[in-house]
């Protein structure tokens, strides 16, 4: 049995059976079935179905949201913000059904075509910090696709996955195509992998166990998908507006209590605006509002866990100067907004993946030496880039090794824009124009015209 606990307070909000192999087995059977009706559908009744799905979704966005912070201690914005992204990518990915096309080729002594084929059933490992948004990043464009999904949600927030599969079945979704199967890593996710059933793993979690997935999926060469950590760049050059950066650097690394994968943890400022910049981000840290995830003015919940919760601490010794916000004491799972100061560039608070609301500010001399630091860690997720130099801008934003880069800006998830890391941060791209893609093979037929 999983427990469900409310980070906020540590009650316990539901319990729910952990899958085993043979669960996995039975649902892969089912998913089989069903992706063969699904993939012969005609694509515009495919399309249709999901967009009633996102209607019904639509419907439920409040009652999603409750469910997602009373399992995942998200603010309440944030989380109706993440119902609505479920909504919206269903809508999206509805949208490429009938715009999945393959190529025609010019060849000799014939007609070439590709035709993008659906991989099959798909097994998606999602992690806790974002339940909602990441379930469906791949659960949506792979059943636009013509695939079948079988979703394995954290341990710690099935709940909200849950609701999403009875969702699909009130909006009509055949029976099977998309089941939600709570469970343990090392059991119902690993049997998921391992599965020859299986097509595809798209794995959403930490650097070591995506690892691991890798080199088991290598036995089937199964395709698969990595969204791993991050320890992303926040890089203030002395000519941008350093009041606009100061200002949205908390929310940057604070979001979600700091459990972001794209958290720019990293703040990385131009010596000759240091102080100035620190003189900014210190009544901004110190006022943000962190508590009652049900109160509309609360910035920052708590974290998921006691485990996150005394890893985080594990980064933060009592010796390392810097500013501190406020927390509750608890219940809960609680920790103050806290940014770094005069750390050494190595120290493993300033790169390694923290997961918490913590961040580290390092000063810089000049270009060379901001880009020599944003690529010092083993990730490349995202970025953020802060100039008012357009040449600077464009610059930097080739040199940092990272998938997702935002200028004078810390936006990094748009699902209509491709989305992934380089290095140790990932392999593979969600969303974007080629979100539907991903979930294909494409296969090249060559019909001669010789008599
Ligand atoms: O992740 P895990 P954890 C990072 C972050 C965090 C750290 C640990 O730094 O502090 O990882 O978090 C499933 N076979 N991120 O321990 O274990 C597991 O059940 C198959 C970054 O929670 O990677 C869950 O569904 N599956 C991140 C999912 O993997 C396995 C999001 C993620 O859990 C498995 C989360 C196995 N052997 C954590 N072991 C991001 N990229 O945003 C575990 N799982």
């Amino acid at each position: 049995m999983l427990q469900v606990l409310n980070p906020a307070t540590e009650e316990l909000v539901a319990t729910v059976p952990a899958a085993t192999p043979a669960d996995i087995d039975a649902a892969v059977a089912r998913a089989t079935v069903a992706q063969r009706g699904w993939a012969a559908a005609a694509p515009a009744d495919r399309a249709r179905l999901l967009r009633r799905f996102a209607v019904v979704v639509d419907e439920h966005v409040e009652e999603l949201a409750h469910l997602e912070v009373a399992e995942a201690g998200h603010t309440i914005g944030n989380a109706r913000w993440e119902a609505g992204n479920v909504r919206d990518l269903l809508d999206f990915a509805a949208g490429g059904v009938e715009r999945l096309n393959g190529r025609q080729i010019p060849v000799a002594g014939g007609l070439d075509v590709t035709i993008l084929e659906p991989l099959g059933v798909v097994g998606v490992i999602a992690p806790w910090n974002f339940p909602m948004p990441i379930a469906a990043w791949a659960t949506a464009p792979a059943l636009a696709a013509g695939n079948a999904v079988i979703l394995k949600p954290a341990e710690t927030t099935p709940l909200t996955a849950l609701r999403l599969a009875a969702l699909a079945l009130e909006a009509g979704l055949p029976e099977g195509l998309f089941q939600v199967l709570p469970g343990t890593g090392p059991v119902a996710g690993n049997a998921l992998v391992e599965h020859p059933g299986i097509a595809k793993i798209v794995f959403t979690g930490s650097t070591r166990v995506g690892k691991s997935i890798m080199a088991k999926c290598a036995d089937q060469v199964k395709r698969l998908t990595l969204e791993l950590g991050g320890k992303s760049p926040n890089i203030v050059f002395a000519d941008a507006d350093i009041e606009a950066a100061a200002a949205a650097a908390p929310m940057s690394f604070l979001d979600n209590s700091g459990q972001d994968c794209c958290a720019r943890t990293r703040i990385l400022v131009q010596r000759s605006a240091y102080d100035r910049f620190l003189e900014l981000l210190t009544p901004a840290i110190e006022e943000i509002v962190v508590g009652d995830p049900l109160d509309e003015r609360t910035q920052m919940g708590p974290l998921i866990s006691r485990a996150q919760l005394d890893r985080v601490r594990s980064y933060v010794t009592e010796d390392l100067k810097g500013i501190r916000g406020k927390a509750p004491e608890g219940p809960g799972f609680w920790f103050p907004p806290t940014v770094l100061t005069d750390v050494p560039e190595d120290a493993p608070c300033a790169v390694e993946e923290v997961f918490g609301p913590v961040a580290v500010v390092l000063p810089f001399d000049d270009e060379a030496d901001a880009i020599r630091l944003a690529n010092a860690t083993e990730y490349g997720l995202s970025g953020s880039i802060w100039t008012r130099d357009v040449g600077r801008a464009l610059r930097a934003s080739r040199a940092v090794r990272a998938g997702n880069l935002s200028v004078n800006s810390h936006s990094s998830v748009r699902y209509w824009t491709p989305f992934g890391g380089y290095r140790q941060s990932g392999l593979g791209r969600e969303l974007g124009p080629d979100a539907l893609t991903a979930f294909t093979e494409t296969k090249n037929v060559f019909i001669s015209t010789e008599a």
